[in-house]
């Protein structure tokens, strides 16, 4: 996607948010763990998300979920790249997943059009200067540390403001290290180190991100906390599949309150809510 059309769709309060289409290729993603581990099957998966309403097919090959143990930058570039390559082919636009500044330099090189870095900078030094010299857009997401350790970090005063002045350090060091302000992404990463609690409260407090000035991205597809939320009489969690229609609530709603991007696993519902949000916005016209 050239630039100017991703303006065109993220600036626009009608036309909705830009969404992501989540592709993990690896073995132990949460929910779709395992399923994409093969490059054709996972190309043929990210063009059917496009063909669903995905404007970017967002490529990781390295778990994030709690307690995961990371990838060697062989492994992670041996598993997304060819994938990376197939979509580009296919005239599919690409966000590559990933917390290595080498593995971003390569993806783009292979054609991906954004960089969507978990660590916001944070686990790999070299990232903002890359990213910088690449000159893409960079999704900037919120997190304290890497997932084995996570969760022991879940800890705020008040989680909105602490995750506001904590994107705010990431940014001045993105700007420092010469990423352009319009190539800028924010991410309260929800889930990453944060429990059910501190995730709802961002939703809540979504306005006070978008406050801070930057494009904010939401990724709640299939977290734990819709699991728990929706949890049964004898308080199993609802597993991962079946978190799609909440997912697709949280777009419509996160739409509202100022998020432009979303990055969902079940793109066609979420697109189907963005619809409703657009009818009701546009009383029905097209
Ligand atoms: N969540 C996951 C992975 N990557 N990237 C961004 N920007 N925001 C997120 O919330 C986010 C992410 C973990 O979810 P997955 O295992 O379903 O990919």
């Amino acid at each position: 996607m050239s630039q100017s059309a991703d303006e065109a769709l993220h600036r626009s309060p009608v036309l909705g948010p830009v969404v992501f289409g989540v592709l993990n290729v690896t073995p132990d993603s949460f929910s779709d763990g395992g399923k994409f581990a093969d490059a054709s099957a996972a190309i043929a998966e990210g063009v059917r998300l496009h063909r669903d309403g995905a404007h970017v097919i967002d490529v990781g090959g390295e778990s994030t979920r709690p307690g995961a143990v990371r990838v060697s930058a062989d492994e992670e570039c041996g598993r997304v790249l060819p994938v990376i390559e197939g979509l580009v082919a296919a005239g599919v636009p690409v966000s590559i997943d990933t917390m290595r500044a080498s593995t971003a330099r390569a993806a783009v090189n292979c054609g991906a059009s954004y960089v969507n870095d978990v660590s916001g900078g944070l686990a790999d030094e070299s990232m903002f200067a890359t990213v910088a010299e690449l000159n893409v857009p960079i999704i900037v997401m919120h997190w304290r540390a890497h997932s084995h350790e996570m969760e022991k970090w879940a800890q705020y005063d008040d989680v909105v403001m602490d995750v506001v002045n904590e994107l705010t350090l990431r940014v001045r060091d993105a700007l420092a290290a010469g990423v352009a302000r319009a190539n800028i992404i924010v991410d309260p990463g929800l889930g990453f180190a944060k429990d059910a609690e501190h995730n709802w409260a961002l939703l809540r407090g979504l306005p006070r991100l978008v406050a801070m000035g930057f494009p904010v991205m939401v990724g709640a597809s299939r977290k734990r906390f819709l699991g728990a939320l929706l949890a049964d009489d004898e308080g199993n969690p609802r597993d991962p599949f079946g978190r799609d229609e909440a997912t697709a609530v949280i777009s419509a709603l996160a739409a509202e309150r100022g998020a432009r991007y979303l990055r969902v696993h079940d793109v066609a519902r979420t697109r189907d809510a963005l619809r409703v949000r657009q009818a009701w916005i546009t009383g029905g016209q097209a």
